[in-house]
């Protein structure tokens, strides 16, 4: 029995193999556990809830509500537009940013990750522009054509930017790992977002903490990778089932 972690799953009509493979690690390896955390970018981009009625998203949602055990999902910089509508269809409590949850009896921080990159001045820029309430409102006023239009010259955006930024912009800011750590007054942290799937230590006013990084999904080598935390300490799990 553990509490497991997963994030950046970055679910997509266009992933097949992926889509099963998620669908596969619900029925499969998570029964039985205490809990199901989301860390985020669970879906490649997230429009709105009114996105709902599209048979992909239904689909994701009623496999994730269909897992008997308490599931949380938190905003990724790719589906914090995530709302009431979309956790009642996926059976989820929807956290914060950053929330500070008991995991096996350690408190631990938990976050996408997006916050910690806080080199990366244009992504910041941008994230402080789209997580403003009034932008979400009229955002979300548009018709759901249109907004999936405008995500899709957004990424292509993205994607140039990012060939412009070095690897260590897009990584986590040291200091602000120690701060999240000092804030939260916690010795463990785990999220996702950068794919860089590893565990750091660190010593923060004398204490040992750790950072725990999921991997991503979509990325052949890291597609499975889940985190699995229990009195015991804590484990890796890179599951992928048998080809038939
Ligand atoms: O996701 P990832 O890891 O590939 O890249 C992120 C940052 N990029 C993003 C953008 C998303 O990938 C695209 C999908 C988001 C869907 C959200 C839906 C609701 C909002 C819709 C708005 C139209 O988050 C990337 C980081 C990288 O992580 C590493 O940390 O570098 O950041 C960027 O590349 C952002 C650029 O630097 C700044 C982009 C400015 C574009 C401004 C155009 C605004 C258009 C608004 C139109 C209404
Ligand atoms: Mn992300």
């Amino acid at each position: 029995m553990a509490v497991l972690f997963v994030s950046d799953l970055h679910l997509c009509p266009t992933r097949p193999v992926l889509t099963g493979l998620f669908c596969d690690f619900l029925k499969d390896v998570v029964p039985g556990n205490d809990a199901l955390y989301l860390l985020g970018d669970l879906f490649e981009y997230w429009a709105g809830d009114d996105d709902l009625d599209d048979p992909f998203n239904a689909r994701i949602c009623a496999a994730i509500k269909a897992c008997e055990l308490p599931k949380y999902v938190l905003p990724g910089n790719r589906d914090f537009l995530f709302g009431a509508d979309f956790c009642k269809a996926a059976g989820c409590e929807l956290l914060p940013d950053e929330i500070v949850h008991d995991i096996a009896g350690t408190p631990t921080l938990l976050l996408h990750g997006d916050t910690l990159c806080t080199d990366d001045v244009a992504y910041q820029d941008f994230r402080r522009m789209v997580r403003n309430p009034q932008w979400q409102e009229a955002f979300l006023a548009r018709p759901l054509a249109e907004r999936k239009a405008q995500i899709e010259q957004l990424r292509l955006q993205s994607e140039q930017q990012k060939q412009q930024k070095s690897m260590a912009i897009m990584d986590v800011n040291k200091d602000a790992v120690i701060d999240a750590f000092r804030r939260h007054n916690v010795s463990a942290m785990i999220h996702g977002h950068t794919h860089r799937l590893a565990s750091h230590y660190y010593d923060v006013d004398g204490r040992k903490c750790v950072r725990h990084v999921l991997g991503d999904w979509h990325d052949h080598m890291n597609g499975g990778n889940y985190l699995a935390c229990s009195p015991d300490g804590w484990r890796r799990g890179m599951w992928w089932p048998e080809a038939e």
